[in-house]
């Protein structure tokens, strides 16, 4: 199949699936459990069934196409990524490693593939966290690892629950066990996926072979102080829980940036009550999402924020409550199928570089149980989870025609 009519084929999908957003004319916004998550759904279903797929979706919500092998019951070859997005994000992240999924069964097909085990492209539910703050929803519920009581413990910042949105988009939450997949019937899981940081823009370098993933730890912080006039009240007198809050927020970018290893730290959600400009604030919330390829700087950091939340409310007469929202520890993925595609690079002439990926993915969940890889495409000037997020439709072809190569050699081994 020639490359042009490759690139084509993702860029009308890509294309097509941008409709499908939250905030149109401001970039990509599909959270879970939302109609535009539903529209998102059903294209990739109507793709999927026009390359010659067999199409479900899960209890979880995720949606898979499946290509059957010689013997089905054999451990299968697994290719996909996410079908949401952040808030006001691009039209690549995820979305366009489930497309390319896609591809690659229709190039299975071209090849004339006969495949001994079962092949499935799969959109996962939910990987950004976005809406609950937590992270890896879909994925995880494959693995078994989500049950009823996570999806009542989780809520969004309007109070409602993962289970109550499963239920208005249609999905029943007491079912979510049975999006779990068999042990041993998922043999590898491939990932395509924008870089979202900058080394293959900046280096020119076609395409990225992930060798590692960060390990990420997610928390909302609420702080309580005491609602005042902001005229009257004496500053002794205060429980100013923004005042004590910001004493910890100003501290964890240094707390990161002392690691002088690639860890990060982010508090990228604040929320002040009532949020008046002349009252003392009661209550605070802030997210704090930190990461790193060294576990222990993860725990180190969060041990941090918690003695200076102890410290500053205590300071200030008021108190705290820190809510785990996701822990996952960083993953090395399959060197084995980074030298096959390590190799087809250099027989093709594409340049490419291993690196580890500082952002999260499916792949960093399944690569805990499974053997596990992923491909980056470059994110011009490294931008990403903003509507300025680009790829070339071109270097997604590339990277599908390498990993439909991998898949090959996976399923006729
Ligand atoms: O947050 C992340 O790193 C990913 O984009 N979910
Ligand atoms: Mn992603
Ligand atoms: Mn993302």
């Amino acid at each position: 199949m020639p490359m042009e009519m490759i690139t084509g084929r993702i860029a009308t999908n890509l294309e097509g699936l941008k409709q499908f957003t939250a905030t149109p004319g401001e970039g990509c916004t599909r959270l879970p459990f939302t109609k535009e998550a539903r529209g998102a759904v059903d294209y990739l279903k109507g793709i999927m069934a026009d390359a010659g797929l067999e199409v479900w979706e899960d209890a979880a919500g995720n949606v898979f196409g499946l290509m059957k092998g010689e013997d089905p019951d054999a451990p299968c070859v697994m290719m996909g990524s996410h079908y949401d997005s952040v808030i006001k994000g691009g039209d690549f992240d995820g979305i366009a490693g489930v497309v390319c999924a896609i591809e690659a069964a229709r190039q299975l097909k071209e090849r004339g593939v006969v495949p001994k085990r079962n092949f499935v492209a799969v959109g996962f539910c939910d990987e950004e966290g976005m809406r609950f703050g937590t992270g890896y929803f879909g994925s995880g519920a494959m693995l078994g690892n989500r049950d009823v009581e996570y999806c009542k413990k989780f809520k969004d910042t309007d109070g409602i629950s993962i289970y109550d949105a499963m239920k208005g988009y249609g999905l029943d939450p007491e079912r979510i066990g049975e999006a779990k997949w068999k042990e041993g019937s998922i043999g590898s899981f491939l990932e395509l996926h924008i870089e979202q940081g900058p080394v293959l823009d900046a280096e020119h370098v076609e395409l990225g072979l992930v060798n590692c993933i960060v390990g990420i730890q997610r928390y909302m912080v609420t702080v309580h102080g005491r609602s005042d006039h902001a005229g009257t009240t004496p500053m002794d007198m205060r429980l100013d829980a923004v005042d004590a809050a910001t004493k910890v927020i100003s501290k964890i970018a240094d707390w990161a940036r002392e690691k002088a290893d690639g860890t990060v730290a982010t508090v990228g959600y604040i929320h002040t009550v009532p949020g008046g400009m002349n009252i003392v604030a009661e209550q605070v919330e802030f997210t704090v999402d930190i990461r790193s390829s060294n576990n222990d700087n993860i725990n180190d950091i969060t041990k941090r924020i918690r003695a200076a939340l102890d410290y500053e409310t205590k300071q200030m007469g008021g108190s705290y409550e820190m809510e785990n929202k996701l822990t996952i520890t960083p993953v090395m993925l399959s060197e084995e199928m980074l030298d096959i595609m390590e190799e087809d690079c250099k027989a093709k002439g594409y340049s490419c570089k291993r690196l580890a990926s500082g952002a999260g993915h499916d792949s960093l969940e399944i690569g805990q149980v499974l053997p596990t890889v992923m491909l980056f495409v470059p994110s011009k000037d490294g931008r990403s989870h903003c509507q300025v997020e680009f790829t070339k439709y071109s270097d997604f072809a590339k990277a599908s025609v390498i990993m439909t190569d991998l898949a090959e050699k996976l399923l006729t081994r």
